[in-house]
């Protein structure tokens, strides 16, 4: 059996995604999710012109041997376009695999650890009773775990505070914005930290203690602004502080471990171990942020998991909607068999996307599930993916009020 064809299919159902597909000789088609938000093209093209012809005539089943051959053969080792190239591959070829032995993809890992996957979703409003109204949206479409993001008085628009659309009741923010040139954003870091405890006061006062809260920093605060804001959020009982200071210097968490007991999450916009050696053997995070579909696929994610088990350090896997169906069925068949899962990032895609995507995972009960369909349990319908085209979409830029772009 070989590989005949490689597909790179680029459709945007409500937003953009790449998708491989490849086919065997025996007609067995495995997907990937490679979608790069705002990088997609990029993406495509890895795919297109420097790896998909190198796969033509190999054997599917040879997971590790095409992994490796496409990361260290490549030479340029790293960084999101490769990786999440790379995953594509990886993950389409797992897919083959276990429809080839018959089973869905968590058999092959190993089986099923647990019954389901803790789920979280994106419950945000630019000011208390419409973050209000979503967190209820939210516990109303059964989710267990919550993320809260709000807007900060006297600043405009923020990351993760959706501003409702088209189809009214969705929350789910959707950050990367059709225009050619990316939105702009303004921050205040002083006027941030000011606001956040007196948020989650409030919504701890009106949803109780018990309900896991988690809440996304997204790349914006020094690491001695990060230990505050660890500090003051403490007496909230966070389930994580994700992303609260860039961390291509893994060493900067060690100032925010020596202040602050609030749990912390890093990691998605990484793409391999090596990005958090440090963060893991000195357990300065709890949870890895990755996604599947950016870190090189199942193959790699599962040894950064094992790696990070070693640390207690759990999963939190990257799960908006700019990870496709296809990434985040990976994601769940990976999170149902590895030992130290701790939770799943699930934003809920648009109608459109699910109408491109036929999957089989399930969210009930705040669980989610990969389904029992052999392989990964999604398949992309080409003709509906043919109606809708891509569309340049950027993900916003954030300025300063004295105009220093900063980390968005
Ligand atoms: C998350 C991410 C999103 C990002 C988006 C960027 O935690 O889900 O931080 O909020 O904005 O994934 O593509
Ligand atoms: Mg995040």
């Amino acid at each position: 059996m070989e590989i005949e064809r490689a597909e790179v299919i680029v459709t945007s159902p409500g937003r953009n995604f790449v998708t491989l597909r490849l086919t065997t000789t025996d007609q067995v088609q495995g997907v990937g999710d490679a979608t790069l938000n705002g990088r997609e093209l990029a993406v495509a093209s890895y795919l297109q012109d420097h790896l998909c012809p190198l796969l033509i005539g190999r054997d599917p089943q040879r997971i590790e041997d095409i992994w490796q051959y496409l990361y260290r053969g490549g030479y340029w080792r790293r960084g999101p376009v490769t990786m999440a190239a790379i995953a594509a591959v990886d993950v389409a070829l797992w897919d083959i695999k276990a429809k080839l032995a018959g089973m869905p993809l968590y058999q092959l890992l190993g089986g099923a650890v647990r019954t389901g996957l803790l789920a979280y979703g994106h419950a945000s409003g630019a000011d208390l009773p419409r973050l209000f109204e979503s967190i209820e949206k939210h516990l109303e479409l059964g989710y267990r775990a919550i993320r809260i993001q709000t807007g900060v008085p006297g600043l405009g628009p923020l990351y993760g505070v959706a501003a409702g659309d088209s189809e009214g009741t969705r929350y789910d923010y959707e950050p990367a914005r059709r225009t050619m040139v990316p939105t702009e954003e303004a921050w205040d870091t002083r006027a941030y930290l000011r606001h956040v405890p007196s948020v989650f006061e409030a919504v701890r006062n009106k949803f109780g203690p018990e309900l896991p809260l988690l809440h996304d920093v997204h790349h914006r605060l020094t690491p001695i602004q990060a230990a505050r804001l660890g500090k003051s959020l403490e007496p909230f009982d966070l389930f994580w502080m994700e992303d609260c200071t860039p961390a291509e210097n893994q060493e900067a968490l060690r100032l925010v471990r020596r202040h602050t007991t609030t749990p912390l999450a890093i990691g998605e916009v990484f793409n391999t171990v090596w990005d958090y050696q440090t963060l893991i053997t000195e357990q300065l995070i709890d949870y890895v942020r990755s996604a599947v579909t950016h870190t090189g696929g199942i193959s790699p994610m599962r040894r950064l998991l094992d790696f990070a088990g070693l640390y207690q350090i759990k999963s939190g896997m990257h799960g908006p909607t700019d990870v496709s169906p296809v990434g985040m069925a990976a994601a769940m068949h990976l999170g149902l068999a590895i030992h130290n899962f701790g939770i799943q990032e699930y934003m809920r895609h648009s109608k459109a996307t699910m109408d491109v995507f036929r999957t089989s995972y399930t969210f009930a009960e705040g669980l989610l599930h990969p389904g029992d369909q052999v392989g990964l349990g999604v398949e992309i319908d080409e003709t509906a993916a043919a109606a809708y085209p891509y569309a340049g979409a950027y993900l916003p830029v954030n300025r300063l009020l004295d105009g220093t772009v900063h980390d968005w």
